[in-house]
Protein backbone atom coordinates (compact mmCIF):
# COMPACT_ATOMS: atom_id res chain seq x y z
CA UNK A 1 0.00 0.00 0.00
CA UNK A 2 0.92 3.37 -0.84
CA UNK A 3 2.12 5.72 2.58
CA UNK A 4 -0.45 6.93 4.69
CA UNK A 5 -0.55 10.21 6.98
CA UNK A 6 -3.62 9.90 9.72
CA UNK A 7 -3.00 12.91 11.79
CA UNK A 8 -6.02 14.20 14.54
CA UNK A 9 -6.33 17.00 17.36
CA UNK A 10 -7.56 16.36 20.65
CA UNK A 11 -11.15 16.40 20.84
CA UNK A 12 -11.69 19.91 22.52
CA UNK A 13 -14.14 20.35 25.53
CA UNK A 14 -17.00 22.28 24.66
CA UNK A 15 -17.83 23.97 28.02
CA UNK A 16 -16.50 27.27 27.04
CA UNK A 17 -15.42 28.68 23.35
CA UNK A 18 -11.97 28.31 21.56
CA UNK A 19 -9.55 30.12 22.43
CA UNK A 20 -6.03 30.91 20.43
CA UNK A 21 -4.50 27.40 22.17
CA UNK A 22 -7.12 25.62 20.40
CA UNK A 23 -6.68 27.12 17.66
CA UNK A 24 -2.90 26.83 17.49
CA UNK A 25 -3.12 22.87 17.81
CA UNK A 26 -6.01 22.72 14.57
CA UNK A 27 -3.66 25.49 12.32
CA UNK A 28 -0.33 23.87 13.07
CA UNK A 29 -2.37 19.95 12.44
CA UNK A 30 -4.08 21.28 8.90
CA UNK A 31 -0.19 22.57 7.52
CA UNK A 32 1.08 19.30 8.30
CA UNK A 33 -2.52 18.07 6.43
CA UNK A 34 -2.05 20.10 3.38
CA UNK A 35 1.74 19.67 3.32
CA UNK A 36 1.43 15.94 3.02
CA UNK A 37 -1.57 16.07 0.50
CA UNK A 38 1.10 17.37 -1.27
CA UNK A 39 3.59 14.82 -1.16
CA UNK A 40 1.36 11.58 -1.11
CA UNK A 41 -1.97 12.72 -2.77
CA UNK A 42 -5.44 14.08 -1.23
CA UNK A 43 -6.52 10.29 -0.92
CA UNK A 44 -4.00 9.26 1.16
CA UNK A 45 -4.05 11.76 3.80
CA UNK A 46 -6.82 11.83 6.66
CA UNK A 47 -7.16 14.44 9.14
CA UNK A 48 -9.27 14.56 12.43
CA UNK A 49 -10.43 16.74 14.91
CA UNK A 50 -13.81 16.92 16.68
CA UNK A 51 -15.00 17.94 20.29
CA UNK A 52 -15.54 16.02 23.78
CA UNK A 53 -18.58 16.24 25.22
CA UNK A 54 -19.41 14.41 27.81
CA UNK A 55 -18.35 14.35 31.62
CA UNK A 56 -18.98 16.60 34.69
CA UNK A 57 -17.44 19.87 33.55
CA UNK A 58 -19.64 20.27 30.62
CA UNK A 59 -22.91 19.37 32.44
CA UNK A 60 -22.46 22.17 34.73
CA UNK A 61 -21.73 24.40 32.17
CA UNK A 62 -24.65 23.01 30.28
CA UNK A 63 -26.66 23.58 33.79
CA UNK A 64 -25.25 27.17 33.96
CA UNK A 65 -27.07 27.90 30.96
CA UNK A 66 -30.35 25.96 32.04
CA UNK A 67 -29.88 23.73 28.73
CA UNK A 68 -30.23 20.27 28.73
CA UNK A 69 -26.40 18.89 28.42
CA UNK A 70 -27.20 17.73 24.22
CA UNK A 71 -29.02 21.06 23.99
CA UNK A 72 -26.26 22.77 24.62
CA UNK A 73 -23.20 20.40 23.53
CA UNK A 74 -25.20 20.70 20.14
CA UNK A 75 -25.07 24.68 20.36
CA UNK A 76 -21.36 24.45 21.10
CA UNK A 77 -20.20 22.08 18.52
CA UNK A 78 -21.50 25.02 16.22
CA UNK A 79 -18.78 27.42 17.38
CA UNK A 80 -15.86 25.03 16.64
CA UNK A 81 -17.11 24.50 13.45
CA UNK A 82 -17.72 28.33 12.27
CA UNK A 83 -13.89 29.06 13.89
CA UNK A 84 -12.38 26.04 11.81
CA UNK A 85 -14.15 27.24 8.89
CA UNK A 86 -12.79 30.94 8.96
CA UNK A 87 -9.37 29.75 10.15
CA UNK A 88 -9.64 27.42 6.91
CA UNK A 89 -9.33 24.10 8.40
CA UNK A 90 -9.44 21.34 6.56
CA UNK A 91 -10.36 18.23 8.26
CA UNK A 92 -11.59 15.33 6.58
CA UNK A 93 -14.05 14.20 9.39
CA UNK A 94 -14.98 15.74 13.06
CA UNK A 95 -16.26 13.43 15.65
CA UNK A 96 -18.10 14.05 18.20
CA UNK A 97 -17.89 11.88 21.00
CA UNK A 98 -22.04 11.95 21.56
CA UNK A 99 -21.81 10.79 18.19
CA UNK A 100 -23.93 6.66 17.84
CA UNK A 101 -20.46 6.03 16.19
CA UNK A 102 -18.89 6.81 18.86
CA UNK A 103 -20.76 5.85 21.64
CA UNK A 104 -21.30 2.57 19.90
CA UNK A 105 -17.53 1.58 19.11
CA UNK A 106 -17.16 2.40 23.32
CA UNK A 107 -19.66 0.38 24.56
CA UNK A 108 -17.66 -2.56 22.31
CA UNK A 109 -14.44 -1.90 23.89
CA UNK A 110 -15.70 -1.80 27.25
CA UNK A 111 -17.41 -5.59 26.80
CA UNK A 112 -13.91 -6.65 25.22
CA UNK A 113 -11.65 -5.30 28.10
CA UNK A 114 -14.29 -6.46 30.91
CA UNK A 115 -14.52 -9.96 29.11
CA UNK A 116 -11.10 -10.24 29.10
CA UNK A 117 -10.53 -9.75 32.86
CA UNK A 118 -9.01 -6.06 32.09
CA UNK A 119 -11.55 -4.23 33.66
CA UNK A 120 -12.99 -4.92 37.22
CA UNK A 121 -15.20 -3.72 40.07
CA UNK A 122 -14.25 -1.73 42.63
CA UNK A 123 -14.53 0.91 45.53
CA UNK A 124 -13.33 3.84 45.08
CA UNK A 125 -11.92 6.78 47.98
CA UNK A 126 -10.17 9.48 46.74
CA UNK A 127 -10.08 13.01 45.15
CA UNK A 128 -11.34 14.63 41.82
CA UNK A 129 -10.25 18.00 39.53
CA UNK A 130 -13.44 18.69 37.63
CA UNK A 131 -11.58 21.12 35.42
CA UNK A 132 -9.09 18.56 34.33
CA UNK A 133 -11.46 15.16 35.01
CA UNK A 134 -9.17 13.75 36.35
CA UNK A 135 -9.08 11.52 39.58
CA UNK A 136 -5.69 11.73 42.29
CA UNK A 137 -5.08 8.88 45.09
CA UNK A 138 -4.25 10.36 48.72
CA UNK A 139 -0.22 9.77 47.92
CA UNK A 140 -0.24 11.61 45.01
CA UNK A 141 -1.85 15.07 46.38
CA UNK A 142 -0.33 16.89 49.36
CA UNK A 143 -3.00 19.45 50.16
CA UNK A 144 -6.10 19.35 48.56
CA UNK A 145 -5.64 20.90 45.26
CA UNK A 146 -4.86 19.66 42.29
CA UNK A 147 -1.14 18.78 41.50
CA UNK A 148 -1.70 19.73 37.82
CA UNK A 149 -3.86 22.86 37.78
CA UNK A 150 -4.08 23.60 42.31
CA UNK A 151 -7.29 23.93 42.09
CA UNK A 152 -9.59 22.75 44.90
CA UNK A 153 -10.29 18.92 44.79
CA UNK A 154 -13.28 17.18 45.59
CA UNK A 155 -13.91 14.32 47.17
CA UNK A 156 -15.22 10.94 46.27
CA UNK A 157 -16.45 7.52 47.53
CA UNK A 158 -17.78 5.04 45.41
CA UNK A 159 -18.12 1.28 43.95
CA UNK A 160 -16.30 1.86 40.54
CA UNK A 161 -15.21 0.14 37.54
CA UNK A 162 -11.09 -0.47 36.96
CA UNK A 163 -8.83 -0.76 33.82
CA UNK A 164 -5.85 -2.66 35.04
CA UNK A 165 -3.48 -0.11 33.86
CA UNK A 166 -0.79 -1.74 36.02
CA UNK A 167 -0.87 -5.08 34.55
CA UNK A 168 0.88 -2.86 31.33
CA UNK A 169 3.26 -0.61 32.95
CA UNK A 170 6.39 -2.77 31.77
CA UNK A 171 4.93 -3.38 28.40
CA UNK A 172 5.00 0.52 27.89
CA UNK A 173 8.27 1.14 29.31
CA UNK A 174 10.02 -0.99 26.86
CA UNK A 175 7.92 0.25 24.08
CA UNK A 176 8.75 3.68 24.62
CA UNK A 177 12.66 2.58 25.40
CA UNK A 178 12.52 0.79 22.18
CA UNK A 179 10.64 3.49 20.22
CA UNK A 180 12.87 6.89 20.43
CA UNK A 181 10.53 9.09 18.33
CA UNK A 182 7.21 7.99 19.70
CA UNK A 183 6.66 10.83 22.07
CA UNK A 184 7.74 14.00 20.71
CA UNK A 185 9.79 16.47 21.20
CA UNK A 186 12.65 14.92 23.22
CA UNK A 187 11.83 16.89 26.53
CA UNK A 188 8.48 15.17 26.47
CA UNK A 189 9.82 11.48 26.08
CA UNK A 190 12.43 12.32 28.79
CA UNK A 191 9.66 13.18 31.05
CA UNK A 192 7.27 10.29 30.09
CA UNK A 193 10.13 7.98 30.76
CA UNK A 194 11.32 9.50 34.14
CA UNK A 195 7.55 9.60 35.29
CA UNK A 196 7.24 5.69 34.28
CA UNK A 197 10.70 4.82 35.80
CA UNK A 198 9.78 6.77 39.29
CA UNK A 199 5.93 5.84 40.07
CA UNK A 200 4.01 2.26 39.99
CA UNK A 201 0.77 3.14 37.63
CA UNK A 202 -2.29 2.43 39.60
CA UNK A 203 -5.02 1.24 38.06
CA UNK A 204 -7.01 3.98 36.60
CA UNK A 205 -11.11 4.47 37.53
CA UNK A 206 -12.78 4.45 33.93
CA UNK A 207 -16.45 4.76 35.63
CA UNK A 208 -18.55 7.69 37.31
CA UNK A 209 -21.80 6.36 39.22
CA UNK A 210 -25.45 7.56 37.61
CA UNK A 211 -26.47 9.21 40.41
CA UNK A 212 -23.21 11.72 40.22
CA UNK A 213 -22.61 12.36 36.75
CA UNK A 214 -25.49 11.16 34.22
CA UNK A 215 -24.07 12.50 31.10
CA UNK A 216 -21.57 9.70 29.57
CA UNK A 217 -22.02 6.31 27.88
CA UNK A 218 -23.30 3.71 30.11
CA UNK A 219 -21.31 0.75 31.02
CA UNK A 220 -22.74 -2.11 29.20
CA UNK A 221 -22.54 -4.33 32.30
CA UNK A 222 -23.12 -1.55 34.64
CA UNK A 223 -25.84 0.52 33.52
CA UNK A 224 -26.08 2.63 36.36
CA UNK A 225 -22.67 3.57 35.83
CA UNK A 226 -21.03 6.07 32.91
CA UNK A 227 -17.85 5.99 31.42
CA UNK A 228 -15.02 8.33 32.52
CA UNK A 229 -14.82 11.04 29.93
CA UNK A 230 -11.09 10.59 29.19
CA UNK A 231 -11.09 6.64 28.21
CA UNK A 232 -14.35 7.81 26.33
CA UNK A 233 -12.56 10.58 24.20
CA UNK A 234 -9.02 9.28 23.55
CA UNK A 235 -10.90 6.28 21.55
CA UNK A 236 -12.22 9.00 19.51
CA UNK A 237 -8.99 8.07 17.34
CA UNK A 238 -9.89 4.45 16.59
CA UNK A 239 -13.47 5.53 16.43
CA UNK A 240 -13.80 7.18 14.08
CA UNK A 241 -11.70 5.38 11.47
CA UNK A 242 -12.53 1.65 11.75
CA UNK A 243 -14.17 -0.99 13.34
CA UNK A 244 -14.39 -4.29 15.53
CA UNK A 245 -14.74 -7.67 13.43
CA UNK A 246 -16.97 -10.80 15.26
CA UNK A 247 -13.15 -11.95 16.70
CA UNK A 248 -12.77 -8.51 18.29
CA UNK A 249 -10.01 -7.62 15.65
CA UNK A 250 -9.58 -4.23 15.10
CA UNK A 251 -9.85 -3.29 10.92
CA UNK A 252 -8.70 0.12 9.48
CA UNK A 253 -6.95 1.69 6.37
CA UNK A 254 -5.74 4.64 8.22
CA UNK A 255 -4.61 3.30 11.90
CA UNK A 256 -1.97 3.42 13.24
CA UNK A 257 -2.43 7.21 13.28
CA UNK A 258 0.70 9.01 12.07
CA UNK A 259 0.78 11.53 14.48
CA UNK A 260 -1.32 12.91 17.49
CA UNK A 261 -0.46 16.52 17.87
CA UNK A 262 -2.02 17.60 21.39
CA UNK A 263 -0.63 20.29 24.45
CA UNK A 264 1.67 18.86 26.73
CA UNK A 265 -1.10 19.12 29.19
CA UNK A 266 -2.92 16.05 27.93
CA UNK A 267 1.06 14.44 27.87
CA UNK A 268 0.45 11.83 30.47
CA UNK A 269 -3.47 10.38 28.79
CA UNK A 270 -2.23 10.15 25.28
CA UNK A 271 1.50 8.68 26.58
CA UNK A 272 0.07 6.40 28.97
CA UNK A 273 -3.19 5.26 29.54
CA UNK A 274 -3.66 5.32 25.69
CA UNK A 275 -0.99 3.45 24.44
CA UNK A 276 -2.16 0.81 27.20
CA UNK A 277 -5.49 0.50 26.44
CA UNK A 278 -4.63 0.08 22.66
CA UNK A 279 -2.35 -3.10 23.77
CA UNK A 280 -4.75 -4.42 26.05
CA UNK A 281 -7.32 -4.54 23.20
CA UNK A 282 -4.43 -5.88 20.74
CA UNK A 283 -4.11 -2.73 18.41
CA UNK A 284 -0.60 -1.10 17.63
CA UNK A 285 0.41 2.12 18.92
CA UNK A 286 -0.05 5.50 17.35
CA UNK A 287 3.36 6.01 15.84
CA UNK A 288 4.19 9.45 16.90
CA UNK A 289 2.59 11.47 19.67
CA UNK A 290 4.14 15.37 19.79
CA UNK A 291 3.37 17.51 22.34
CA UNK A 292 3.54 21.32 21.65
CA UNK A 293 4.13 24.21 24.08
CA UNK A 294 1.23 26.81 25.57
CA UNK A 295 0.47 30.03 24.30
CA UNK A 296 1.24 32.19 27.42
CA UNK A 297 -0.50 35.84 28.79
CA UNK A 298 2.47 37.13 30.36
CA UNK A 299 3.37 34.66 33.00
CA UNK A 300 0.16 32.03 32.97
CA UNK A 301 -1.45 29.56 30.73
CA UNK A 302 -4.07 30.85 28.34
CA UNK A 303 -7.28 29.14 29.92
CA UNK A 304 -10.82 28.82 29.46
CA UNK A 305 -10.94 28.53 33.70
CA UNK A 306 -8.48 31.29 34.12
CA UNK A 307 -10.23 34.10 32.32
CA UNK A 308 -7.29 35.52 29.99
CA UNK A 309 -8.05 34.03 26.98
CA UNK A 310 -7.97 35.63 23.39
CA UNK A 311 -10.41 35.42 21.12
CA UNK A 312 -9.08 33.94 17.16
CA UNK A 313 -11.99 35.25 15.48
CA UNK A 314 -11.05 38.75 16.22
CA UNK A 315 -7.51 38.13 15.99
CA UNK A 316 -7.90 36.98 12.02
CA UNK A 317 -10.48 40.03 11.47
CA UNK A 318 -8.02 42.38 12.79
CA UNK A 319 -4.56 40.85 11.09
CA UNK A 320 -6.07 38.56 8.23
CA UNK A 321 -6.26 34.58 9.07
CA UNK A 322 -3.11 33.99 7.26
CA UNK A 323 -1.08 36.53 9.19
CA UNK A 324 -2.71 34.40 12.39
CA UNK A 325 -1.46 31.59 10.76
CA UNK A 326 1.82 32.27 9.98
CA UNK A 327 2.13 34.03 13.18
CA UNK A 328 1.61 30.90 15.25
CA UNK A 329 3.71 28.56 13.41
CA UNK A 330 6.38 30.65 12.82
CA UNK A 331 7.09 32.67 16.25
CA UNK A 332 7.97 29.41 18.56
CA UNK A 333 9.79 26.61 17.65
CA UNK A 334 7.15 23.79 17.70
CA UNK A 335 7.48 22.46 21.13
CA UNK A 336 7.80 25.65 23.43
CA UNK A 337 6.01 28.18 25.24
CA UNK A 338 5.41 31.38 23.31
CA UNK A 339 3.93 34.52 24.82
CA UNK A 340 1.56 35.71 23.19
CA UNK A 341 0.60 39.74 22.23
CA UNK A 342 -0.84 41.74 19.58
CA UNK A 343 2.68 43.50 19.29
CA UNK A 344 4.64 40.41 17.80
CA UNK A 345 2.07 39.10 15.14
CA UNK A 346 2.34 43.37 13.98
CA UNK A 347 6.23 43.16 13.48
CA UNK A 348 6.05 39.70 11.96
CA UNK A 349 3.57 40.67 9.70
CA UNK A 350 5.03 44.18 9.01
CA UNK A 351 8.80 42.15 8.74
CA UNK A 352 8.04 38.64 7.08
CA UNK A 353 4.75 39.33 4.81
CA UNK A 354 4.55 42.82 4.23
CA UNK A 355 8.18 43.40 3.60
CA UNK A 356 9.97 40.37 2.55
CA UNK A 357 6.59 38.71 0.67
CA UNK A 358 4.09 40.88 -0.59
CA UNK A 359 7.29 43.19 -1.22
CA UNK A 360 8.68 40.70 -3.61
CA UNK A 361 5.61 39.32 -5.49
CA UNK A 362 3.95 43.14 -5.85
CA UNK A 363 7.75 44.63 -7.45
CA UNK A 364 7.88 41.72 -9.62
CA UNK A 365 4.75 42.14 -10.98
CA UNK A 366 5.33 45.61 -11.38
CA UNK A 367 8.24 45.37 -13.24
CA UNK A 368 6.18 42.39 -15.50
CA UNK A 369 3.38 45.36 -16.15
CA UNK A 370 6.20 48.33 -16.50
CA UNK A 371 9.10 45.97 -19.16
CA UNK A 372 6.74 44.11 -21.10
CA UNK A 373 3.43 45.10 -20.60
CA UNK A 374 1.88 42.84 -17.89
CA UNK A 375 3.12 39.72 -19.90
CA UNK A 376 5.32 37.03 -18.16
CA UNK A 377 8.69 36.73 -21.06
CA UNK A 378 10.25 32.97 -21.76
CA UNK A 379 13.68 31.94 -21.42
CA UNK A 380 14.85 28.77 -21.15
CA UNK A 381 16.35 27.33 -17.85
CA UNK A 382 19.99 27.61 -19.33
CA UNK A 383 19.48 31.50 -19.08
CA UNK A 384 17.66 31.68 -15.99
CA UNK A 385 20.47 29.48 -14.35
CA UNK A 386 23.48 31.90 -16.02
CA UNK A 387 21.87 34.63 -14.76
CA UNK A 388 21.33 33.90 -11.06
CA UNK A 389 23.04 30.23 -10.37
CA UNK A 390 22.45 30.78 -6.60
CA UNK A 391 18.82 31.22 -6.63
CA UNK A 392 18.18 28.48 -9.59
CA UNK A 393 20.09 26.22 -6.98
CA UNK A 394 18.15 27.38 -3.57
CA UNK A 395 14.78 26.81 -5.91
CA UNK A 396 15.72 23.12 -6.79
CA UNK A 397 16.75 22.47 -2.94
CA UNK A 398 13.92 24.30 -1.14
CA UNK A 399 11.16 21.35 -1.16
CA UNK A 400 13.71 18.76 0.24
CA UNK A 401 15.10 21.39 2.97
CA UNK A 402 11.32 21.85 3.79
CA UNK A 403 11.16 17.70 3.89
CA UNK A 404 13.67 17.69 6.38
CA UNK A 405 12.50 19.84 8.65
CA UNK A 406 8.70 19.40 8.67
CA UNK A 407 7.95 15.72 8.89
CA UNK A 408 8.85 13.43 11.35
CA UNK A 409 10.28 13.51 13.54
CA UNK A 410 10.93 17.06 13.54
CA UNK A 411 7.89 18.66 12.84
CA UNK A 412 9.54 22.46 12.72
CA UNK A 413 6.94 24.90 11.38
CA UNK A 414 9.61 27.33 12.24
CA UNK A 415 12.82 26.04 10.24
CA UNK A 416 10.49 25.26 7.49
CA UNK A 417 9.56 29.26 7.07
CA UNK A 418 13.34 30.02 7.43
CA UNK A 419 14.37 28.30 4.22
CA UNK A 420 11.50 29.19 2.66
CA UNK A 421 12.52 33.26 3.49
CA UNK A 422 15.91 32.79 2.58
CA UNK A 423 14.84 32.25 -0.59
CA UNK A 424 12.54 35.31 -0.71
CA UNK A 425 15.02 37.43 0.68
CA UNK A 426 17.97 35.93 -1.64
CA UNK A 427 15.23 36.99 -4.47
CA UNK A 428 14.96 40.89 -2.71
CA UNK A 429 18.50 41.42 -2.83
CA UNK A 430 18.59 40.11 -6.06
CA UNK A 431 16.54 42.87 -7.16
CA UNK A 432 18.41 45.02 -5.72
CA UNK A 433 22.15 43.99 -6.67
CA UNK A 434 20.32 43.44 -10.27
CA UNK A 435 19.06 47.39 -10.54
CA UNK A 436 16.50 46.58 -13.37
CA UNK A 437 16.33 49.91 -14.46
CA UNK A 438 19.67 49.92 -15.85
CA UNK A 439 18.88 46.87 -17.99
CA UNK A 440 16.25 48.69 -19.20
CA UNK A 441 17.98 51.47 -20.08
CA UNK A 442 21.17 50.07 -21.84
CA UNK A 443 18.05 47.74 -23.69
CA UNK A 444 19.82 44.45 -22.51
CA UNK A 445 16.23 42.62 -23.39
CA UNK A 446 17.81 39.06 -22.76
CA UNK A 447 19.07 39.75 -19.51
CA UNK A 448 15.69 41.64 -18.26
CA UNK A 449 13.23 38.61 -19.29
CA UNK A 450 15.93 35.96 -17.79
CA UNK A 451 15.90 38.53 -14.13
CA UNK A 452 12.31 38.44 -14.50
CA UNK A 453 11.65 34.84 -15.12
CA UNK A 454 13.95 33.74 -12.58
CA UNK A 455 11.83 36.15 -10.24
CA UNK A 456 8.47 34.34 -11.59
CA UNK A 457 9.97 30.89 -10.45
CA UNK A 458 10.93 32.17 -6.96
CA UNK A 459 7.30 33.44 -6.85
CA UNK A 460 5.63 30.41 -8.32
CA UNK A 461 7.67 28.07 -5.70
CA UNK A 462 7.20 30.06 -2.84
CA UNK A 463 3.43 30.17 -3.54
CA UNK A 464 4.04 26.42 -3.82
CA UNK A 465 5.55 25.83 -0.78
CA UNK A 466 3.40 28.72 1.49
CA UNK A 467 0.18 27.19 0.75
CA UNK A 468 0.01 24.56 3.91
CA UNK A 469 0.83 27.76 5.78
CA UNK A 470 -1.37 30.48 4.27
CA UNK A 471 -3.61 28.70 2.05
CA UNK A 472 -5.78 31.89 0.54
CA UNK A 473 -1.79 33.70 0.09
CA UNK A 474 -0.90 31.62 -2.02
CA UNK A 475 -4.00 31.01 -4.28
CA UNK A 476 -3.98 34.73 -4.26
CA UNK A 477 -0.53 34.71 -5.28
CA UNK A 478 -0.96 31.92 -8.43
CA UNK A 479 -4.14 34.16 -9.43
CA UNK A 480 -1.87 37.21 -9.58
CA UNK A 481 0.69 35.49 -11.63
CA UNK A 482 -2.57 34.68 -14.31
CA UNK A 483 -1.50 32.61 -17.23
CA UNK A 484 0.50 34.97 -20.05
CA UNK A 485 -0.76 37.83 -18.84
CA UNK A 486 -0.26 38.67 -15.50
CA UNK A 487 -3.42 39.87 -12.95
CA UNK A 488 -1.79 42.67 -10.61
CA UNK A 489 -4.29 42.93 -7.86
CA UNK A 490 -3.74 44.87 -4.24
CA UNK A 491 -0.16 44.38 -2.27
CA UNK A 492 -0.58 40.89 -0.11
CA UNK A 493 -0.09 42.27 2.95
CA UNK A 494 -0.56 46.03 3.85
CA UNK A 495 1.77 47.21 6.17
CA UNK A 496 0.44 47.60 9.64
CA UNK A 497 1.58 51.23 11.22
CA UNK A 498 1.70 51.00 15.26
CA UNK A 499 0.28 54.16 15.91
CA UNK A 500 -3.05 53.30 14.42
CA UNK A 501 -3.88 50.39 16.39
CA UNK A 502 -3.27 51.59 20.08
CA UNK A 503 -0.62 49.25 20.48
CA UNK A 504 2.88 51.95 20.28
O1 LIG B 1 -7.96 18.49 27.20
N1 LIG B 1 -1.59 26.89 24.47
O2 LIG B 1 -9.63 19.42 25.91
P1 LIG B 1 -9.31 20.99 26.04
C1 LIG B 1 -1.51 25.95 23.51
N2 LIG B 1 -10.97 17.17 25.93
N3 LIG B 1 -2.46 25.02 23.32
C2 LIG B 1 -3.53 25.02 24.12
C3 LIG B 1 -3.68 25.98 25.14
C4 LIG B 1 -2.64 26.95 25.30
N4 LIG B 1 -2.69 27.92 26.22
N5 LIG B 1 -4.85 25.74 25.77
C5 LIG B 1 -5.42 24.68 25.14
C6 LIG B 1 -8.98 18.40 26.54
N6 LIG B 1 -4.63 24.25 24.14
C7 LIG B 1 -9.60 17.04 26.28
C8 LIG B 1 -8.80 16.34 25.19
S1 LIG B 1 -8.35 14.28 23.55
C9 LIG B 1 -8.92 12.75 23.36
C10 LIG B 1 -9.30 14.97 24.84
C11 LIG B 1 -4.92 23.15 23.21
O3 LIG B 1 -10.49 21.68 25.44
C12 LIG B 1 -3.88 22.03 23.30
O4 LIG B 1 -3.95 21.25 22.15
O5 LIG B 1 -8.91 21.34 27.41
C13 LIG B 1 -4.41 21.26 24.49
O6 LIG B 1 -3.86 19.97 24.58
C14 LIG B 1 -5.89 21.23 24.17
O7 LIG B 1 -6.14 22.54 23.60
C15 LIG B 1 -6.77 20.99 25.39
O8 LIG B 1 -8.10 21.20 25.03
Amino acid sequence: MKDKFYITTPLYYVNASPHIGHSYTNIAADCLARYMRKVLGEENVWFLTGTDEHGQKIQRAAEAEGLSAQEFTDKMVLVFKILWRRLNISYNDFIRTTEKRHTTFVGKVLEILYKKGDIYQAKYEGWYCVPCETFWTETQITEQVCPDCKRPLERVSETNYFFKLSQYQDWLQDYIKQHPDFIRPKTRYEEVLKFLELNKLTDLCISRPQERLSWGIPLPFSPQHVTYVWFDALLNYISAVGEFDAQDNYHSRWWPADLHLIGKDILRQHAIYWPIMLHALNIEPPKAIFAHGWWMIGESKMSKSKGNVVSPIEMSDKFGVDAYRYFLLRDVPFGLDGTFSEEAIVKRLNSDLANDLGNLVYRTLTMIEKYFAGMIPTVDIERKNKAAPDIMLKIRQLSSRIASVLVHPEYNFSFACDSIWELINTANKYIEDTKPWNLQRENKVEELKAFICVLVEVIRVVADSVWPFMPATAQSIIQQLGGEKIQKGRPLFPRIDMRNTGLS
